[in-house]
């Protein structure tokens, strides 16, 4: 299914002066705090983030799965799918793949697809955290760290032939995410598991092509519940330093324990130069992948801020890629992407006007109070009418939730792929 232009600006029709009214009466009140807003729309536009090519059917627990009518079948109907939110958002130009489960088949006719819903290819993944069919080696007990060189070579190779399929779509870098780790004290060494992943991962980044990064993701937990090799952002950071320039720390928002520091965490990185990409969803108690902003809104403000800053004066810092990383188990995959982008383009545009020269000054007189209220004065702006020009400008909705319903999307979707069509890889 195509969502067209057309079709977008008549259901804009409706909600055109409305939205009119609020974008001026936001823009004059910001214009006397001297905030330009065409910038503010003009950056908010130039934001995308990649879709994971696992997050357009339903998720599930280990418990169970709910399957949702019309889900995508195919590698081609994940890309059609992922048009269809860019569509609609304009903020979701790029796609990120997940091999095994999504290999191009025909990859000319790939590129086709991508360039038709103007699409990227972000960060290719590798999968390690299963054993495929046929594979010889076992990843029981673990990949790139396991005791057998056997099984570790396995998993290199796995990660070169990643890169191979990558650099055919014009992919630039490489998502290393390990589920390795024990599951009882004493099962198994920590120093050699720590040791023989620095070896796999120098391999792999000695395979990748001159213009390529590493990103290497951490979680403390989840599938073992001990002990994960790579658990946290400082054994990321120090795995990245030994590879190399291009090989940084990835932030997933879900891979930390209760009331971690994020923006602490994104603020060190940048300083360092080390944060390559960053992974959004959102979490209540532990890795539960919820919608961006569900949870904790203020949090993700927070981050952004720090992310604003990184970007505007750390150039030791590579533009980061970002990409949204979360399972959706009771409601449309597409709704949720699209409110997740909603919230991350929201947090962005909040951190935005932040005055940071009135905060520096603040910070420097040690006016606490000034400080937070120069913050929450920011947070508490609503942008909603800022994001909407943003989307207006480039052809997309002005709500794209309202629009993806008054066009019937996920009714024409189960139409064409049927009510039982179950999305590959999960
Ligand atoms: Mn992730």
């Amino acid at each position: 299914m195509i969502v067209n232009k057309s079709d977008i600006a008549s259901d804009n029709q409706k909600s055109l002066q409305d939205h009119q009214d609020k974008f001026d009466f936001l823009s004059n009140s910001l214009a006397k705090s001297e905030i330009n807003v065409d910038d503010l729309v003009n950056k908010l536009a130039d934001f995308q983030v990649a879709i994971p090519s696992w997050a357009l059917g339903a998720g599930g627990t280990r418990f169970g799965r709910f399957s949702y009518g019309g889900e995508p079948g195919t590698l081609e109907q994940k890309m059609d799918d992922v048009g269809v939110i860019h569509s609609l958002t304009q903020t979701a130009g790029a796609i990120s793949l997940h091999i095994p489960w999504d290999i191009p088949t025909d990859y000319e006719a790939i590129k086709q697809k991508a360039a038709q819903h103007d699409l990227n290819f972000d960060a290719v993944n590798s999968n390690t955290f299963q054993d495929q069919k046929d594979a010889k080696e076992s990843y029981r007990n673990g990949s790139l760290s396991n005791t057998s060189d056997a099984a570790r070579e396995q998993a290199v190779q796995h990660n070169i032939d990643v890169i191979e399929i990558g650099e055919k779509l014009g992919s630039k870098s490489l998502t290393v995410w390990l589920a390795d780790g024990i599951n009882f004290p004493g099962q198994g060494n920590f120093q050699s598991a720590l040791q023989h992943t620095e070896d796999s991962l120098k391999k792999i980044y000695n395979s990748m092509p001159e213009d390529w990064s590493l990103f290497i993701e951490y979680k403390p937990y989840e599938p073992n519940f001990y002990s994960t090799v790579i658990q946290d952002w400082g054994t990321s950071f120090m795995l990245a330093n030994a590879c190399g320039d291009r090989a940084y720390t990835l932030v997933d928002l879900g891979h930390h324990l209760p009331n971690t520091n994020i923006e602490q965490i994104v603020a060190t990185l940048m300083l360092k130069g080390k944060l390559g990409g960053f992974h959004f969803n959102d979490s209540k108690y532990g890795d539960d992948d919820l919608t961006v902003g569900s949870i904790k809104p203020y949090a993700l403000f927070l981050i952004f801020n720090e992310l604003v800053q990184g970007m505007q004066h750390n150039p030791q810092n590579p533009y980061p890629a970002w990409m949204i990383d979360a399972s959706h188990n009771i409601k449309d995959p597409l709704e949720d992407l699209i409110q997740s982008l909603e919230a991350i383009q929201e947090a962005y545009a909040k951190a935005m006007l932040i005055d940071q020269n009135k905060l520096m000054e603040a910070q420097a007189a040690n006016d606490v109070t000034l400080c937070q209220e120069i913050i929450q004065s920011a947070y508490r702006t609503d942008v909603r009418p800022i994001l909407e020009k943003a989307r207006l400008e480039r052809g997309g909705a002005l709500s794209p939730i309202k629009a993806y319903r008054n066009l019937k999307v996920r009714e024409t979707l189960i139409k064409e792929r049927g009510l039982h069509s179950v999305a590959s890889g999960l």
